[in-house]
């Protein structure tokens, strides 16, 4: 099983700035650390971090019968990018949103998710155990299917 993990705008930054709200570990602790419970899990993963909406959609067409299952935080473009939300219908993979912080309890602008509306689950405000708890869910998964 391949799980593709991805990143988008800023989230290159985790704790350079603003660890108040993101914590003081780097995109590359959170990377070792999706890393490892990958691998106890028996699950491939592959990591993407962008800024460019662009790009973002383009690496959700390559996933298309390439990855099992997709983990996307995809930062600012939550709330705007309906381009992201339908390279997600496109390529009908399952996917989970994670968000590091709780954007239900944030600004008004981001109380809007456009990926909330393709993701089978929405995980906010659990910091970098959020995509532990979005791996674990797509790992599972698998075995329900299988036992389908
Ligand atoms: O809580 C999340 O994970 C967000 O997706 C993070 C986005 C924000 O626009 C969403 O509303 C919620 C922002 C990511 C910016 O990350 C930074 C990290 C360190 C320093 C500055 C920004």
């Amino acid at each position: 099983m391949k799980i593709l993990v991805i990143n988008g705008p800023n989230l290159n930054m985790l704790g350079i700035r603003e660890p108040g709200i993101y914590g003081k570990s780097t995109y590359s602790d959170l990377v070792e650390m999706i890393k490892k419970r990958a691998e106890a899990l028996g699950v491939q993963t592959e990591f993407f971090q962008s800024n460019h909406e662009g790009d973002i959609v383009d690496k959700i067409q390559a996933a298309y019968n390439d990855a099992d299952g997709i983990i996307i935080n995809p930062a600012a473009y939550t709330h705007t990018s309906i381009a992201i939300l339908d390279a997600l219908k496109a390529v009908a993979i399952p996917t989970v949103e994670v968000h590091i912080s709780d954007i239900s309890q944030r600004e008004d602008f981001r109380k809007l998710s456009y990926v909330s509306l393709i993701a089978q689950k929405t995980i906010c405000g659990k910091g970098f155990d959020g995509y532990l708890e979005a791996l674990d869910y797509l790992s599972h998964r698998r075995v329900e299917l299988r036992m389908v």
